[in-house]
């Protein structure tokens, strides 16, 4: 696009993933002159990115897709459950292409400075490549799995074969015929990664630190027909969504039945809880509906006994699917509960270690990762393990790694790096104290993570597009969290998310920040759900924006 240089918007977008497309494209709506500015080379955040074989989401599709449209949802057919990545890039791509969004877009410019002028009132954004943009409002679409994490191995510049971070993936096509390659991490993208890379490699050497609870994908291609009654059914799919917790109902459409068919038998479901049922009855629920459903009863979730019991199960199970019992050992959890990171879901993970060309190696043996060599590793036992290609699926410093990688002031020259030293604060996600018309989507102390990401940018997007006209309504140009309003808000973030898994004393993850040597231990999503959080977000708004300071 032509040079934006000194150019004055009314908002300022960072990020052309899917919450900087639709945040323009409503604004857009509204009448505002809005820009986005991205460091890729075209639109799509994490599915611009992570291109590492194997990855696919973990939503199904028809649910993880914009609802703003109804045209769009009509004339989009998808063709798996869960999509690849390769798909849902060709959606991105086809939503870009028909609201001509690229045409307020600046791609290969990253952002590396916004500053807010208390005087003019307006953000001035800069990149590294030295242009600077200023605007009214700073939206900050900037994602919340989209900083890489690439542990600092000593001697890693050494290593003379290819290098790649899955969340960092080339556009080419790599290849690994042939090739020794060594896959470091064993979180969504390596578990992804490891068993399609297998099927192209000499070997596969699966560096682990910490075993995964893993569960089947159960992905498959979408019968015919099925497009045309989830097409028919989007309007109520979008409702459940939104009312739902995770924003995500496991859509699956109702056939109308031949004539005179009989009434068919009621479905038979699961218990809600394992421990109600007796140790057989606990097997014989794992037979009919799959191990997926261990991780599936509440009380699992909240109660360490049955937490214990489900993931011994777990264990079992794993034992049954690797042949290799040491091996089988090596690859189970333990001493952390299931439901304290991320769900992880595979196509064939298990199996892979069945293959005489995949081996594990388990850093918990052999201590950590000390070296990188020309031709490999070394461990802390000094053992050297050789290959000719490494991949990171080392995952991201997740939620404020992208927000703390730029230099943010705010009012009174206040820094964002600062004032997260402990930990992210926020004001329902949406705002933060001190640094006025700066909006996150998706932000630490918002569902974000822990929902369908769409249903949650959506909301954000809608909830501030409808402030802004608000704002320009009443003829308001200000809007700032209130320093008391956005510590009740962390102080219930906090609150909600005691006594489940996901704060458990063992559990580290990435929601805790733990994946990052030094980053601050806090949880940073919002888990009482999409359903209350909306909620929240509506009545806040319609008691005039309660908690935030206004002004003229
Ligand atoms: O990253 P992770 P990810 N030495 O942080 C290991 C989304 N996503 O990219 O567990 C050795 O989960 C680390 O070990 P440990 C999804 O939200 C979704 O896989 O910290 N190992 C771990 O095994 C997901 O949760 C999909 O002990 C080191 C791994 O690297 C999020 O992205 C697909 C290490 C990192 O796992 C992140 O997933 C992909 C070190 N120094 C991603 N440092 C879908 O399915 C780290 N590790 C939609």
């Amino acid at each position: 696009m032509a040079s934006q240089e000194q150019q004055k918007y009314d908002v300022v977008i960072v990020g052309a993933g899917m919450a900087g497309m639709y945040m323009l494209h409503k604004l857009r709506g509204q009448g505002m002159r809005a820009i986005v500015i991205e460091a890729g080379s075209d639109v799509g955040g994490t599915w611009y990115w992570n291109r590492y074989p194997g990855c696919r989401c973990d939503v199904p599709s028809v649910e993880y897709s914009f609802s703003f449209s109804k045209e769009l949802e009509q004339e989009w057919n998808w063709t798996e459950i869960m999509a690849a990545q390769p798909e849902i890039l060709e959606y991105v791509n086809h939503v870009a292409d028909r609201f001509d969004l690229r045409r307020d877009m600046v791609f290969n410019s990253r952002v590396s400075a916004a500053s807010f002028d208390e005087d003019a009132k307006h953000w001035t954004v800069t990149t590294e490549q030295g242009e600077s943009y200023t605007a009214d409002f700073c939206v900050m679409a900037t994602g919340c799995l989209s900083m890489p994490n690439k542990p600092e191995f000593p001697g890693a510049d050494r290593f003379k074969g290819e290098v790649y971070h899955t969340g960092m993936w080339p556009k080419e096509a790599v290849d690994f015929a042939g090739k020794r390659v060594a896959v470091i991490g064993s979180g969504s993208s390596g578990v992804q990664a490891i068993p399609v890379i297998a099927e192209q490699a000499g070997e596969v050497i699966a560096i682990q630190r910490s075993p995964v609870y893993t569960f089947p994908a159960n992905n498959r291609k979408l019968e015919d027909g099925y497009m045309d009654l989830a097409k028919a059914d989007y309007a109520t799919i979008r409702e459940q969504q939104r009312n739902s917790q995770t924003g995500i109902i496991y859509y699956s459409p109702r056939r109308p039945k031949p004539e005179g068919a009989a009434p068919g038998k009621p479905k038979k479901r699961p218990s809600k809880t394992i421990l109600e049922l007796t140790p057989e009855q606990r097997k014989q629920e794992i037979r009919d509906f799959g191990f997926n459903v261990l991780s599936q009863y509440v009380d699992v979730h909240t109660d360490p006994e049955a937490n214990e019991i489900a993931c011994e199960l777990y264990r079992e199970t794993l034992r049954e699917l690797v042949k290799d019992p040491a091996v089988a050992d090596q690859l189970a959890p333990k001493n952390y509960p299931i439901g304290c990171k991320r769900p992880v879901i595979d196509t064939d993970y298990y199996l892979a270690f069945n293959r005489p060309n995949v081996r594990l190696v388990d850093l918990r043996e052999t201590g950590p990762i000390e070296e990188i060599t020309e031709t490999g590793l070394r461990t802390q036992n000094g053992a050297h393990i050789e290959f000719d290609m490494l991949v990171y699926a080392t995952g991201f410093d997740a939620m404020t790694g992208a927000l703390k990688r730029m230099d943010i002031t705010g009012r009174g020259g206040r820094k964002l790096v600062e004032k997260w030293e402990d930990g992210p604060r926020t004001y329902l996600g949406l705002q933060i104290s001190g640094f006025p018309n700066m909006f996150t989507i998706t932000g630490p102390g918002s569902p974000s993570v822990l929902s369908n990401v769409i249903v949650s940018i959506e909301q954000h997007v809608d909830w501030i597009a409808d402030c802004l006209s608000y704002l320009r309504g009443h003829d308001l140009h200000v809007i700032e969290a209130e320093e008391q309003a956005e510590s009740d808000w962390v102080a219930h973030v906090n609150e909600v998310a005691k006594g489940t898994m996901f704060t458990a004393p063992t559990c580290n993850s990435w929601y805790l920040g733990s994946n990052i040597p030094g980053k601050p231990r806090i949880f940073m999503p919002y888990v009482a759900g999409v359903h209350t959080y909306r909620q929240k977000c509506d009545e806040i708004a319609a008691d005039g924006y309660r908690g935030f300071a206004l002004a003229g």
